[in-house]
């Protein structure tokens, strides 16, 4: 019988919901030395706490952080409000000894990111933030493909998300449901809420980036704010666009936008190397696209591999080859992964200190794009 690993959880929006979904199934699936138990889940709305524990399974509610990371009965926390608060609640759970499982970006800035690594290297705690693209799994195929050197050499790097969800004028900015528009509480728009997972996944993939380009721009400039109702300025970058040199010597190319009309969550990549290229499209999330100038001549051409064959990463956990999974299942992976490095003792990435060089990276992009220069990471 696998041991309890048991979970206290911060915030049950949409993260809430994946991060549960993903608790309850990963031993279904996977087999683990620990198993996540539901312990509690935190909000301050205790009506709709408690209808969220009762959907999901969670034994208790608490409505005060605070009271949560000082309970003797939980070992890890799981960080799924909004940007703002991962600082201060990662602080005092490090402090009380607890693992933490922090929701993307790791911070609003690369200070606090820089802090919140301090806290947990000192206290010694299992750490890890939610880029669940990592664990999608063409992509980690795709980082076999790169480390096995079968790219060669790389020249290019590209990636897009986009969406169309803010469009809108009359859509407010803050409160529960919006909170991503307002720059009090997310830290940035497009930049930290979805450049950040192209960059976490680029980093990983194609190494560091020395120094940015970028420009933003917020389209709409006042939204009424959900908690004063009064018409305020927007914070947040709308759309985002920049241009990078890798420590490799490749050339990166990034675009994200909340208002491309017709993208719901397009986000696609693209690899050049020497010998081969890849590209990849989350909406067909299981299939990576892959073109080796190695073949015969006459055959050379993109493949489509679909990633849903026993001898692909995470597939042999799920149903028969050729059957696909989704989204949800990148959150059951990083879970199964994490469990694992509980009962080893070794990091799971990516750790603070991997997802703080993405901060890092946000922070030069939106410092590039209000000077207008190409600025050096860190
Ligand atoms: C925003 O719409 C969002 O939900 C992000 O916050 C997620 O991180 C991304 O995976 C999908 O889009």
């Amino acid at each position: 019988m696998a041991k309890p690993l048991n979970i206290g959880m911060v915030g049950y929006g949409f993260m809430g919901r994946t991060h549960s979904n993903a608790y309850n199934r990963v031993t279904n699936f996977f087999d683990t030395e620990y198993r996540p138990v539901l312990k509690a889940v935190c909000g301050r709305d205790a009506g709709q706490l408690q209808d969220f524990a009762d959907r999901w399974g969670y034994e208790s509610t608490e409505t005060d952080w605070r009271k949560l990371v000082e309970r003797k009965d939980i070992d890890a926390i799981d960080i799924c409000t909004p940007n703002n608060l991962h600082y201060e609640i990662a602080i005092a759970a490090a402090a009380h000894g607890k693992m933490i499982l922090c929701e993307k970006p790791l911070a609003m800035n690369a200070e606090e990111g820089e802090r919140m690594c301090q806290a947990v290297e000192k206290a010694g705690v299992m750490n890890t933030v939610w880029y669940n693209y990592r664990r999608v799994p063409a992509i980690t195929f795709a980082k076999q493909l790169i480390d096995s050197g079968n790219l060669g050499r790389i020249f290019h790097y590209r990636a897009n998300f986009l969406q169309d969800w803010t469009i809108s004028a009359d859509l407010p900015q803050g409160g529960t449901a919006l909170w991503r528009l307002d720059a009090a509480a997310a830290g940035s728009g497009v930049t930290g809420d979805l450049l950040a997972h192209c960059i976490d996944t680029a980093i990983w993939l194609n190494g560091s980036v020395q120094n940015v380009t970028a420009m933003t721009e917020t389209f709409i400039k006042e939204r009424k704010h959900t908690l004063t109702g009064k018409i305020e300025k927007v914070g947040i970058d709308d759309a985002c666009a920049f241009l990078c040199r890798f420590e490799n010597g490749s050339l990166g190319l990034f675009e994200s936008t909340r208002y491309a009309r017709g993208h719901k969550a397009l986000y696609t990549l693209e690899i050049n190397g020497e010998h081969a290229s890849i590209k990849w499209d989350l909406h067909d999330l299981h299939r990576l696209q892959w073109f080796d100038h190695r073949d015969e001549g006459n055959l050379r051409g993109w493949r489509s591999i679909h990633v849903t064959d026993g001898d692909h990463p995470y597939m042999n956990k799920w149903w028969v080859p050729g059957l696909q999974i989704g989204y949800e299942h990148t959150f059951v992976h990083h879970v199964a992964d994490f469990l694992t490095g509980v009962a080893q003792g070794t990091p799971v990435s990516p750790t603070f200190r991997q997802a703080l060089e993405t901060q890092k990276i946000c922070d030069a992009v939106l410092k590039s794009a209000k000077l207008g220069s190409w600025t050096q990471v860190g």
